[in-house]
């Protein structure tokens, strides 16, 4: 369990923020029951190595084995709830002047939980577009229900090419306008609270240390250290569900303290 001085020092360097950007990884939504990117996938999934399948190059060599895999992840997506990490992290701005969350998740879990400014530097598996963009980046492709239950990837209406999720995959770049505002806020923020990542994949990996150059300190909640901890302001081991309702709690308390 985290010690309360870290928390309550972590809670006060969130009152005195007019600004706090959050980055979250796919650890955030571990509680949610949605497996992580690094950790071993279960079942059928086991045997492929998830970073892949996610990349174009994954998808041209077996366009329908990708498909599947995000079929499978949507039906996890679908059953899956905000957990209290990011109820938390939705309530945050009652008590922040500014928030704004930068995840790297495709789930949408953050939007459901109430979170009212996200950017999702990876995309959504919630929305589909032609892999070939033939009427535009994104060519935007609404789906019958059936095709989200097909191992067969679907073919666009417009030019016969194969439909994909619109997430952004390994060796392709993230949206120009989703990039340079995640980038802003990272060098504006007074407070980045980075949760549930390795803090491995670029360029969101950048996110945190920028901040820490633009003078911003950075709290990590996280059960294990990572690529971000060695900059971190303040280290919060323990899990979001855990670790982010506490933090919440003591920053209520400062508030109500400070009448
Ligand atoms: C790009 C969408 C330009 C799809 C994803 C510079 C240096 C080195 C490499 C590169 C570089 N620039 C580009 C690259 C290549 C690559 C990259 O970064 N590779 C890494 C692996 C070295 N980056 C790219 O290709 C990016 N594109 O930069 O374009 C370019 C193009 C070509 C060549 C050069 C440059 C695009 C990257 C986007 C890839 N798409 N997702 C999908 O989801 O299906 S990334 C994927 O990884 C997910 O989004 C995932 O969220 C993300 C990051 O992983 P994490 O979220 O951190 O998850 P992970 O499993 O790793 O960790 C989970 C953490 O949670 C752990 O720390 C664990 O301890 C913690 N945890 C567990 N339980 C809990 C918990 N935390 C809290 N509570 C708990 N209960």
């Amino acid at each position: 369990m985290v010690a309360d001085n870290d928390l309550a020092e972590a809670a006060s360097m969130l009152a005195a923020a007019g600004k706090v950007a959050v980055l979250t990884g796919a650890g955030v939504s571990k509680e949610s029951g949605l497996p992580t990117f690094r950790e071993p996938q279960t079942g059928l999934w086991a045997r492929y190595d998830p970073q892949k399948l996610a990349s174009l190059e994954g998808f041209r060599h077996d366009p329908h084995l990708v498909w599947s895999w995000y079929m499978y992840r949507l039906g996890l997506v679908s059953q899956a709830s905000p957990n209290a990490a990011h109820h938390a992290i939705a309530q945050l701005e009652s008590l922040v002047p500014e928030v704004v969350v930068l995840t790297q998740n495709i789930d949408g879990l953050h939007q459901q939980a109430g979170s009212s400014r996200v950017e999702e530097l990876h995309g959504s598996i919630r929305r589909f577009k032609c892999a070939a963009d033939c009427q535009g980046a994104p060519t935007v492709i609404k789906l019958p229900p059936e095709a989200l239950q097909s191992d067969r990837a679907p073919h666009c209406p417009h030019c016969d090419e194969f439909v994909r999720p619109d997430v952004v995959w390994f060796g392709e770049t993230l949206p120009g306008d989703v990039i340079d505002r995640a980038f802003t806020a990272a060098a504006t923020c007074n407070v980045m609270l980075v949760v549930g990542t390795s803090g491995v994949v670029q360029p969101a990996a950048s996110l945190p240390f920028v901040a820490r150059q633009y003078g911003a300190d950075v709290i990590e909640v996280n059960p294990q250290r990572s690529e971000v901890t060695r900059y971190a302001s303040i280290y919060l081991q323990g899990s979001a569900a855990e670790v982010l309702p506490a933090l919440f709690a003591a920053l209520q308390a400062q508030r109500a303290g400070a009448g």
